[in-house]
């Protein structure tokens, strides 16, 4: 028999997913569950088959140079920009991600920070909460209405998409930018407007979600000149990844009045966070919990240990990530 391949996971997953792989692997957790520090992963790299990386983990050119052994990341998160794909394929390194079985979560989490923003949900709880509610008014806690409203999805892919059908199911109506526009018959049962230039969108729309990769082409998509080009009353939501968005371009629209809200789920610089955010009334703030479900877990873990198992059978694993494939 095939000797079982060694594989390092660098935090501590579901535990049902720790005792597969355990049963089907020479597995090493790293049971303090920190983020594994630069030499860790390095060390790591070079005692493995196979890494098991998340979002937390800066795998580098560095973490590649002495990696003999190393032949598959099998990256726990559909976003690779943690990974140097470059240097992955210099290194002969193999990458999957688990794409598919996060996308319906994490559009959950889009459309609950759409409704939530404008709706304010986060001041109205901390209202509550601070035992500041006198009672109900005519004019207490007015937001704006989602019913109506223009959606403008950045990224339309599997996410954009769960975004966009269930924005639809709220009344608003879905417009998107895409290096590529979608065929012609999902875009209409989508009902889903195209606009090729971004600008000309972000002009147009009343709530912008961002839904794509984030890649060199990406890196702050939306700065100081595409908020300049938002309505006054617009919104952006980002579960993405924060580095799509300056983040100090975003603080500086908000306290200006530039746009009216944000609802983050992801930071340019996490877990830190640029406190300007913290004291902005419209908006709402989430520690990068997209994918954050108990199901949506245990679905990632298993497709992580779907992909192991293909590559150790000397098949091209499911979900292998193509450098610029996004
Ligand atoms: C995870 C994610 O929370 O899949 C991603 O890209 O951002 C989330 O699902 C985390 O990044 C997994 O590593």
């Amino acid at each position: 028999a095939r000797p079982r391949p060694k594989v390092i996971v660098t935090r501590r997953l579901p535990q049902l997913v720790e005792t597969r792989m355990a049963e089907l692997f020479d597995v090493e957790l790293n049971l303090s569950d920190e983020p594994m520090t630069a030499a860790a992963l390095a060390d790591a790299a070079g005692r493995c088959d196979v890494l098991v990386p998340t979002v937390t983990d800066e795998i580098d050119a560095a973490v590649f140079a002495n990696s003999g052994r190393l032949k598959l990341l099998a990256n726990f998160g559909v976003g690779v920009d943690h990974i140097d794909l470059g240097a992955a394929r210099a290194a002969g390194v193999v990458v999957t991600n688990t794409p598919g079985v996060l996308t319906d979560d994490t559009a959950d989490m889009v459309m609950a920070l759409i409704l939530g923003v404008p709706r304010r949900l986060a001041e109205g709880e901390k209202l509550v909460r601070a035992g500041e509610w006198n009672g109900w008014s005519p004019t207490g806690m007015l937001g704006h209405r989602i019913t109506g409203k223009r959606l403008g999805i950045i990224g339309m892919g599997r996410i954009g998409r769960a975004v966009a059908t269930r924005a639809r199911a709220f009344g608003l109506t879905v417009h998107y930018h895409n290096r590529h526009r979608l065929p012609a018959e999902v875009e209409s049962a989508l009902e889903a407007t195209w606009w090729d230039n971004l600008d000309a969108m972000l002009a147009r729309v009343d709530i912008i979600t961002i839904n794509c990769p984030h890649t060199a082409e990406t890196h702050h998509l939306v700065g100081e000149r595409q908020f300049a080009l938002m309505q006054r009353q617009a919104y952006i939501i980002n579960a993405a990844r924060g580095e799509i968005v300056d983040e100090n371009a975003l603080c500086e629209a908000l306290t200006a009045g530039r746009i009216a809200g944000a609802g983050l789920d992801v930071f340019e610089n996490e877990p830190a966070i640029d406190p300007r955010l913290l004291d902005l009334p419209g908006v709402v703030l989430v520690p990068h919990m997209g994918s954050a479900t108990f199901e949506g877990r245990q679905a990632m873990g298993e497709k992580v240990i779907a992909n192991i198992r293909v590559w150790a059978d000397g098949h091209r694993p499911l979900d292998q990530v193509l450098e610029g494939w996004a």
